[in-house]
C-alpha cells in the first residue's frame, strides 16, 4: 500500500523492538569502543511533557548516532522518584505517595516507550525502590566515616509552607522556596549536612577542564556559586575579651585605613559584646536585631540599601598601627560568610563608606589613586582626532565628599612602613607582617556552604543513624542497610517542623548496635539531590544486591559521554553529582573525577512566546501530541525546529510537515525498483554527490548537535531522489537505492519507525538502527568542474579547469597566475580585464 500510516508503522516496530531487545548495552565480550549518553532522569510529578519530549529525542539521536559509527552504546533511564510532590499529592488527594508515584513512572513509561526512545530498558530504576535507595544510606555511611557527613546547629533556610528546611540553592533570588513560594525563613536547627566545601578548591579549579565541553554559562554559574576569595584572615584584639575577633579581608593592603569594625547583627558574637555594654545600649541593639531578622538575605546584599545599625560601645585594636576602632552592628555584614565580622574600611569599600557618612565615621585614604603604578597603563580616552580627552577639573576625589570609595590601583599612603609599595605588593608584605606577628595570615573563603541533606518529611531515603539514650549518635551498621521507609498508614504527613517518621513508634524505636540498650532512630529523610548525586553509577551495575556499583563497570563507562538535561540544573544537581564524583574517587571507588564530559543544556520549548504551565493552561501535552501525530513526526518536527540550545516556540513547529517529509521519505522506498545487489557507480552521478556530501557532513553535524541542520539535508536529499525518480533515469536508477538506504540509515537518528520500514520494504533484515553508517566516497565529493576560457586582445591563449562556482575573482587570479598565460602575455601591461566566471577571462592589453 502507499498510504503513510505513522501509528501502525509505530507499533509494528516497537513490538519488534520489544522482542528482540536489539538496543541493550552489549556486557563483558563486546570489544566495540563504548559511549554512555545519558539524559537527566525524569521526576514522576505527571504526565511527560514537551520539555521531556526534547531531552530524550536529544539523547536518543547522540545514542543512536553512536551506535551506528560502530560503539557499544549505552543509554538508560530511570526514575528521580522520591520527593516533595508525591507527599504534597498525598497530603492534598488523600493517596499514599508510593501509589501515586508508581502510577506517574508507568505512565511515563509508556509514553516514552511510545516515542520510540532506543532505552536500554533492562537496567531501569527508580530511587524511591529500598534496592536503590540503601545505597545511598551506604554512600551517607562512607562519607560520615570520612568526615565528610556531620551534624550541626545551624540557621537553616526554613519554609514556612511546607514546613522543612531547604538547600541555599533550593532558595531562588528573590528570597522565596523553589518549591512553595513562600518566603524563606532562618530558623535553628540541628542538622545533618556534607562537607562539600572541603572540595570547593577542587569543585572550582576542574571547571577548567570543561571548558569547552560544557556551556560556558553553566560554568560561569557554578563559579559564581562557589565563590573563591582570596586574602587574608586579619586577629583584631577586643578589650575586655579574652579572645581575639578574626575578620575576613580581601584587601589586607587597607589596613591602616580600617576606622571601626562591623559584625553582623544576628551573629553569636554581637550578641556576646553588646551583652557587656550599658542597658540602653543593649535595649538598642536589641531592637535592631528585632528587624533584622525580618530582612532577607537578599534585601541584606542589596548595594544601595540606606545603611543602618547600632553601636556596641566595644573597642578593637588595629595590630599594625595599635588603634582603637569602635565596633558596630550592621546588618550589611552577613553572619554566615567569612568570620561574620568586618574591619571597615570607608575610603577604599563603598558599603563602609556609605556606613560611615551615615554615622559620622573616620574617613582615611590609604591608598594614592592618582599615583602611577608600574605596569599599569592608565587607559586614556581619545577624540576623533586622537587628543587626549581631558576630564572636566574635578573639585576633589576625596571620598568623604564625593561619596564614592577610591577602589582602584595606586601607591599606600598613611600606611606607616608600607607607604609607597603598589596595591599588590603591599598585599603581600602587609600578610607578611601579620603572619610574623601572629595576628593573620593568608585566607580564602568561600561563598559555597555544606550541603544541608535533612529533610523533615517521609518520602525520602531515612538518614542511617541511632540516636542512644545516652546522647551518642551512631551509624546503622552496613549489614542492617536498608533502613526501609514504614508503612504510611497512620501516620500524619502534614508539615509540622518535625518529620513524620517519628511518629511511627515501632519505627523509630531501635538498640544501640554495640551496647543492645534501647535507641532511636534519626527521624528525617535525605535531600533527593544526594539520590540523583551519584545514579549515573547505579545504570551500570543495576541491581547489585552486594554494592552500589561496580568500581570496574564505572571505569570502564564512565565518565558519561554526553549528558543532556534542562538549565535548571546548571548549579544544584550538577554540584552536587560533581562532588560526590570526587569524594568516590579519594576512597579509591572510580578512577575520574568529574562525571560529565560532555553537557547540553536544551532549550525549553515555548507557547507563542511564554513558557508554557499548568497554571498559565497553555501546556501541549506530550501524550495528546503522541497520539495526534505519532512518534516519528513529532521527533522530526522537534528536530527540525531549531539549534538544540534554543528555545522552541511550539506555535513554529510543524507536526503535519514533518508527517508529510515522513510519508516522500517512505514513498521513495516504496518507488526503489532495482535490486540491492545494483552497482551503484552506475547511477546517476548528480544525486550520488547529493547522497555522499550528506554522509560526508552528517557526522561532523551530529558530533555538533546541529541536528535541525540534518533533518533539512535529509529533506534535500529526499528532494533530490525524488527529482531522479521523475527524471529519465527514473526509479530504477542505481542512485536512486543509494539515497534510499542512505535516508533510511540517517533517518533512523529522528524517525526510528519509518527508517525501519523503509529498510524493510529496500529489502534488508532489521534492524537498520544498528547498522554501520557508510563512508562519502572522496571521488564524489570533488566540485563539478568546468572550462574557463582565457582570451588575451580577442584570441583564445588557455583553458583552465575550474570549480562551477568559483568566483570572478578566484578565476581572475588563476588566469594570472597560469604559466601558459604569463607567457602569452610576456611582460605587455594589462590595460583591461572582463571576467564572466566560471566561463571567461578576457585580457586587453596597453
Ligand atoms: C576590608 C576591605 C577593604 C574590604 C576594601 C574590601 C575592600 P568578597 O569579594 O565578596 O569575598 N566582608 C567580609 N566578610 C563579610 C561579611 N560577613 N559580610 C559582608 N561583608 C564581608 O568580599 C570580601 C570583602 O567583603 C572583605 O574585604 C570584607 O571587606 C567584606 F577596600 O575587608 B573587605
Amino acid at each position: 500500500g502507499e498510504g503513510f500510516d505513522p501509528h501502525a508503522i509505530q507499533q509494528k516496530w516497537q513490538a519488534r523492538w520489544a522482542q528482540d531487545d536489539p538496543f541493550r548495552a552489549g556486557g563483558d565480550d563486546d570489544t566495540r569502543p563504548r559511549k554512555y549518553v545519558l539524559a537527566m532522569f525524569p521526576y514522576p510529578s505527571g504526565d511527560l511533557h514537551m520539555g521531556h519530549a526534547e531531552n530524550y529525542l536529544y539523547s536518543d539521536i547522540v545514542a543512536r548516532f553512536w551506535r551506528h559509527r560502530g560503539y557499544n552504546v549505552l543509554n538508560p533511564i530511570g526514575w528521580d522518584s522520591f520527593g516533595l510532590p508525591a507527599e504534597n499529592a498525598a497530603i492534598k488527594r488523600g493517596v499514599e505517595p508510593r501509589g501515586w508515584t508508581y502510577d506517574n513512572i508507568a505512565q511515563q513509561r509508556s509514553s516514552m516507550q511510545q516515542y520510540g526512545v532506543s532505552f536500554d530498558w533492562s537496567r531501569v530504576l527508580h530511587t524511591s525502590d529500598p534496592e536503590y535507595y540503601r545505597w545511598n544510606q551506604w554512600l551517607f555511611q562512607r562519607l560520615y566515616e570520612k568526615g565528610l557527613a556531620y551534624r550541626k546547629d545551624a540557621l537553616v533556610n526554613w519554609d514556612p509552607v511546607d514546613q522543612t528546611v531547604l538547600a541555599n540553592e533550593q532558595v531562588l533570588p528573590d528570597g522565596t522556596s523553589e518549591r512553595s513560594g513562600a518566603v524563606v525563613e532562618k530558623k535553628k536547627l540541628t542538622q545533618w549536612f556534607f562537607r562539600i566545601t572541603e572540595y570547593a578548591d577542587r569543585l572550582l579549579d576542574d571547571l577548567n577542564q570543561l571548558e569547552g565541553f560544557w556551556p560556558h554559562k553553566v560554568l560561569q554559574m557554578q563559579r559564581n556559586w562557589i565563590g573563591r576569595s582570596v586574602g587574608a584572615d586579619i586577629d583584631f584584639e577586643i578589650e575586655g575579651r579574652e579572645d581575639k575577633v578574626t575578620v575576613f579581608s580581601t584587601r589586607p593592603d587597607t589596613l591602616y585605613g580600617a576606622t571601626f569594625m562591623v559584625v553582623a547583627p544576628d551573629s553569636d558574637l554581637a550578641a556576646e559584646l553588646v551583652s557587656a555594654a550599658s542597658p540602653e545600649a543593649r535595649m538598642r541593639f536589641q531592637d535592631y536585631l528585632d528587624t533584622v531578622q525580618k530582612t532577607s538575605e537578599i534585601d541584606r546584599q542589596t548595594a544601595d540599601r540606606p545603611k543602618t545599625g547600632v553601636f556596641l560601645e566595644r573597642y578593637a585594636i588595629n595590630p599594625v598601627s595599635g588603634e582603637r576602632l569602635p565596633i558596630w552592628a550592621a546588618d550589611y555584614v552577613l553572619a554566615g560568610y567569612g568570620h561574620g565580622a568586618v574591619m571597615a574600611v570607608p575610603a577604599h569599600d563603598q558599603r563602609d563608606l556609605d556606613f560611615a557618612r551615615a554615622f559620622d565615621l573616620p574617613i582615611r585614604v590609604v591608598v594614592d589613586t592618582t599615583a602611577p603604578v608600574t605596569g599599569v597603563i592608565p587607559v586614556i580616552e581619545v577624540d576623533e582626532n586622537g587628543e587626549p580627552i581631558l576630564d572636566e577639573p574635578i573639585e576633589s576625589i576625596d571620598p568623604a565628599i564625593t561619596g564614592k570609595a577610591l577602589t582602584g590601583e595606586g601607591r599606600l599612603i598613611n600606611s606607616g612602613p608600607f607607604d609607597g609599595l603598589s596595591k599588590r605588593n603591599a598585599i603581600a608584605r602587609v600578610v607578611e607582617q601579620l603572619q610574623a606577628t601572629g595576628t593573620g595570615r593568608a585566607a580564602k573563603t568561600f561563598r559555597l556552604r555544606d550541603w544541608l541533606i535533612s529533610r523533615q518529611r517521609f518520602w525520602g531515603t531515612p538518614i542511617p543513624m541511632i540516636h542512644t539514650s545516652d546522647g551518642r549518635i551512631v551509624p546503622v551498621p552496613d549489614e542492617q542497610l536498608p533502613i526501609e521507609l514504614p508503612p504510611v498508614e497512620g501516620l500524619d504527613l502534614k508539615p509540622k517542623g518535625s518529620s513524620p517518621l517519628g511518629a511511627a513508634t515501632d519505627w523509630v524505636t531501635t538498640v544501640d548496635p554495640v551496647t543492645g540498650e534501647p535507641a532511636l532512630r534519626d527521624p528525617d529523610t535525605m535531600d533527593t539531590f544526594v539520590d540523583s548525586s551519584w545514579y549515573f553509577l547505579r545504570f551500570l551495575s543495576p541491581g547489585d544486591a552486594t554494592e552500589a556499583f561496580s568500581s570496574r563497570e564505572a571505569n570502564r563507562w564512565g565518565p558519561v559521554d554526553f549528558y543532556i538535561g534542562g538549565v535548571e540544573h546548571a548549579i544544584l544537581h550538577l554540584l552536587y553529582a560533581r562532588f560526590i564524583t570526587k569524594a568516590l574517587f579519594d576512597m579509591g571507588l572510580v578512577e575520574f573525577t568529574e562525571p560529565f564530559s560532555n553537557l547540553i543544556n536544551q532549550g525549553m520549548v515555548i507557547l507563542d512566546g511564554a513558557k508554557m504551565s499548568k497554571s498559565k493552561g497553555n501546556l501541549v501535552l506530550f501524550q495528546d501530541e503522541l497520539n495526534l501525530y505519532g512518534a516519528d513526526a513529532l521527533r522530526v518536527a522537534l528536530a527540525f525546529a531549531g539549534p538544540v540550545e534554543d528555545d522552541k516556540d511550539w506555535s513554529d513547529v510543524s507536526t503535519t510537515g514533518a508527517q508529510k517529509f515522513l510519508a516522500r521519505a517512505l514513498r521513495i522506498a516504496q518507488d526503489v525498483s532495482s535490486a540491492p545487489d545494483v552497482v551503484w557507480a552506475e547511477g546517476d552521478s548528480a544525486l550520488r554527490r547529493v547522497t555522499h556530501r550528506l554522509w560526508a557532513d552528517a557526522p561532523g553535524l551530529i558530533e555538533q548537535t546541529k541536528f535541525n541542520v540534518v533533518v533539512a539535508r535529509l529533506m534535500e536529499l529526499v528532494n533530490a531522489t525524488r527529482k531522479t525518480i521523475d527524471g529519465p533515469a527514473g526509479a530504477g536508477d542505481p542512485a536512486v537505492r543509494e539515497a534510499a538506504e542512505a535516508i533510511a540509515m540517517i533517518l533512523d537518528l529522528f524517525a526510528p519507525h519509518t527508517a525501519e520500514e523503509m529498510w524493510e520494504i529496500l529489502g534488508y533484515e532489521p534492524f537498520v538502527g544498528l547498522v554501520s553508517w557508510r563512508q562519502a566516497d572522496a571521488t564524489l565529493l570533488v566540485e563539478e568542474t568546468v572550462t574557463a576560457v582565457v582570451q588575451i586582445d580577442g584570441k583564445v591563449r588557455g583553458t583552465l579547469s575550474v570549480p562551477a562556482r568559483i568566483s570572478a575573482d578566484e578565476l581572475e587570479a588563476l588566469a594570472r597566475t597560469d604559466e601558459k598565460i604569463v607567457r602569452s602575455l610576456a611582460g605587455r601591461e594589462i590595460a583591461r580585464v572582463v571576467v564572466r566566471a566560471p566561463k571567461v577571462v578576457s585580457f586587453t592589453t596597453a
